[in-house]
């Protein structure tokens, strides 16, 4: 007999298992899922052979812990607070080394065709998480804008607005949240923007309405609530690079053998486990992008 494969299977004879999860939680009607009737919508996508069979960790993990300092510095803080940033209308201006820059509205870009990437995120400071995240891959909007040969970088800026967000009054980075990439990390189908997570539209607290997710590099990486993409000839400055350069470097690539200066990056605890797991090298994802590192020097380019 054969058995037809996932990847076979037309996206839309699919109904991702997170949809179905949470239709089922609806109907149960159990507490705390008082959600606001737009993030009930359940975003269609298809799954995605990238990704891990590694458990996801529950809606409630992965809304509940949570950095975005622009809503404060303590991990449930953006949970309470992040809901203030009004995330429609919502537009993502795309320009710099580009023949035809544009900007995309946040309902154009949820029309790009999405997938269920479940992805392991591991952050600097030592735990990490599993979380099934709707987007598309960047390489898909960055193609639109037709990037010039001397786009060699793309940075990323987070939507400043001090009247929504409490925590930018106090300069713990240098707003607005800034990150960068290097171009074929930008292209690379790995690395997508994301639009939801659990089948739904993303919460406040996760980036919404739209975030980078890069997951073979540590968190920070991953900017929330994109409100401008620049393609660049030289390296973008980033905001934790800037705030500490002897602590994160602009590669920020997950590596054991490459200690914080203040602690050890050789384990992680998986939020909600209790024994510590082995961090693995580009997270678990060397397979698919240690290439793109291939003759760098990965101590000095941390
Ligand atoms: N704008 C902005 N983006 C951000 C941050 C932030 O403080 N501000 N924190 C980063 C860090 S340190 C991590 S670990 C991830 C956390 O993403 P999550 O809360 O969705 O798991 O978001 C990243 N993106
Ligand atoms: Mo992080």
């Amino acid at each position: 007999m054969l058995i037809r494969h996932p990847t076979d299977i037309p996206p839309s004879e699919i109904t991702p298992h997170s949809v179905y999860l949470n239709r089922r939680q609806f109907m149960l009607g159990s507490a705390g899922l008082l959600l606001p009737v737009a993030s009930m919508a359940a975003l269609p996508a298809s799954k995605s052979r990238y990704s891990t069979t590694d458990k996801p960790n529950s809606r409630q993990d992965i809304t509940s812990y949570n950095n975005y300092y622009e809503f404060g510095t303590s991990k449930d803080e953006p949970a309470l607070y992040a809901g203030r940033l009004k995330t429609r209308p919502w537009t993502v201006a795309v320009g710099g080394e580009a023949g035809k820059p544009r900007s995309f509205s946040i309902e154009e870009l949820l029309k790009f065709p999405q997938e269920e990437r479940i992805y392991r995120l591991r952050c600097v400071e030592g735990w990490s998480m599993v979380i099934p995240w709707v987007g598309f891959p960047l390489a898909s909007l960055l193609k639109q804008v037709d990037p010039t040969s001397r786009a060699k970088y793309v940075a990323f800026e987070t939507a400043l607005r001090p009247g929504e967000m409490p925590g930018v009054a106090r300069r713990v980075l240098d707003w607005p949240y800034r990150e960068g990439l290097r171009m074929d990390e930008a292209m690379h189908p790995l690395t997508i923007l994301a639009v939801g997570l659990y089948g739904e539209a993303l919460p406040g607290q996760n980036g919404a309405p739209v975030r980078l997710v890069v997951p073979w590099k540590y968190g920070f990486k991953s900017i929330k609530s994109i409100s401008r993409i620049t393609l660049l000839e030289k390296q973008p400055p980033t905001s934790w690079n800037m705030a500490a350069p002897s602590e994160y470097g602009f590669y920020s690539n997950v590596n054991p053998a490459v200690d914080h200066p203040r602690w050890s990056q050789a384990s992680e605890r998986r939020i909600g486990e209790f024994l510590k797991r082995k961090t693995l090298p580009f997270n678990g994802y060397a397979d698919q992008v240690a290439g793109l590192y291939r003759g760098m020097d990965l101590v000095k380019n941390f």
